[in-house]
């Protein structure tokens, strides 16, 4: 009993503790309970076999594989208008509610003919998931950065991230990437490139996402989530401004890595879980860590993958032997990989300064 209400102590500091979330996917992120209430009502309508959903949602253990198959079924439920807002208002929510100051929320514009849904319609449901956002105080327009301080109430800064799919065509990540730069007073500050790394080339997306940069938008990549020196190579070359995972990464690619200073998203569980990493004190966080490379802890997927950002921190402190104040510079330190503007980093350096007055 003793030791279960000190471990919930322990929790409640990290939980406590302000941070940052730079690469959180939407679909990803997702409840368990509002997929399992959409799937149920998709089952009685018969447009899908629910207990087949249910099987698989409730899986843990994923192979990288399994993930991407499982996305497809997310998106079954997920992908109309309505339900767009309500996951992002939720996943927001669910973010603020264990104190991330600042979300950098990534995701795929879809198309869907049949319900009339095009990359445009998605993201506007995206947006009005932000503001429907009612139960503490949001700040996602790029022009509006005062009105998110000067309160006692719960805040977070959200901004936005459009992916570009692996299986998308050069046309095609080239629509996301005008898209972005129309919605730019809205939050959108860059565009990711991820989905299923076994497939698609490099050079695919190339065209599209030095167009995004050459237009001022951020640009973070998958990059290593499986062995492919050939493309890890090139998109570190590409020097974008963070990238994701660095997991199958070969000597070579580790100077490279550590002398460009391009921070890494770090995403323990998510690597794990997909076996990207084969356990937790092989992972290269520690050896990051160490030669004080730029890194943010990171969920990935906190709906798939059962976790949070919270979690995230207390797994690195019991694994690697880091304390609080350690871990609470790492996060402090994330501020300055964020692709919000100017204005955004000194709100979030005044709520790390007060919080460093007041936690202990
Ligand atoms: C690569 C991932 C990912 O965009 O529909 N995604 N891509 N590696 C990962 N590691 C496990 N996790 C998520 O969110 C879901 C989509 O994000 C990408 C995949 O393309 C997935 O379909 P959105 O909101």
């Amino acid at each position: 009993m003793e030791e279960t209400e000190d471990k919930s102590k322990v929790m409640n500091w990290w939980v406590s503790m302000p941070k940052v979330e730079l690469h959180a996917h939407l679909n990803g992120s997702i409840r368990n309970s509002t997929l399992l209430e959409l799937a149920r009502e998709l089952g009685e309508k018969g447009t899908i076999v629910f207990s087949d959903f249910e099987h698989v949602i409730r899986k843990n253990d994923r192979s990288l594989r399994e993930v991407f198959k499982l996305f497809d079924l997310i998106h079954i439920v997920t992908t109309d208008h309505k339900t767009i807002t309500r996951i992002t208002k939720e996943v927001v929510e669910d973010f603020a509610a264990e104190n991330v100051v600042y979300l950098e929320l990534r995701t795929t514009p879809k198309r869907n003919d049949s319900i009339g849904m095009n990359k445009r319609s998605y993201m506007e449901a995206v947006v009005e998931g932000l503001r429907s956002v009612n139960s503490l105080e949001i700040n996602f327009s790029s022009y509006d950065v005062e009105k998110c301080s000067g309160t006692n109430e719960k805040k977070i800064f959200v901004r936005l991230l459009l992916s570009i799919d692996r299986r998308e065509s050069t046309q095609a990540a080239m629509e996301t990437v005008n898209l972005a730069l129309e919605m730019r007073d809205v939050g959108v500050v860059g565009i990711d490139l991820s989905g299923n790394p076994t497939i698609g080339e490099w050079a695919t997306f190339f065209p599209a996402l030095k167009f995004a940069r050459e237009q001022g938008l951020e640009v973070t990549l998958h990059c290593g989530e499986v062995p492919n020196s050939v493309e890890i190579q090139s998109m570190l070359d590409f020097l974008p401004g963070r990238i994701g995972h660095a997991c199958c990464f070969q000597d070579e690619e580790w100077k490279k890595l550590k002398l460009s200073k391009i921070p890494v998203e770090i995403c323990l569980t998510s690597n794990i879980r997909t076996e990207s990493i084969s356990s937790m004190d092989v992972h290269h966080f520690a050896e990051l860590y160490k030669a004080s490379h730029p890194i943010v802890l990171c969920t990935d997927d906190s709906g798939v993958f059962s976790t949070n950002l919270s979690n995230e921190y207390a797994l690195v402190s019991s694994t690697f032997g880091l304390g609080r104040m350690e871990l609470f510079e790492l996060a402090r330190k994330a501020v300055d990989f964020i692709y919000a503007g100017e204005g955004v980093k000194m709100e979030l350096i005044k709520v790390f300064e007060s919080a460093a007055r007041t936690l202990k």
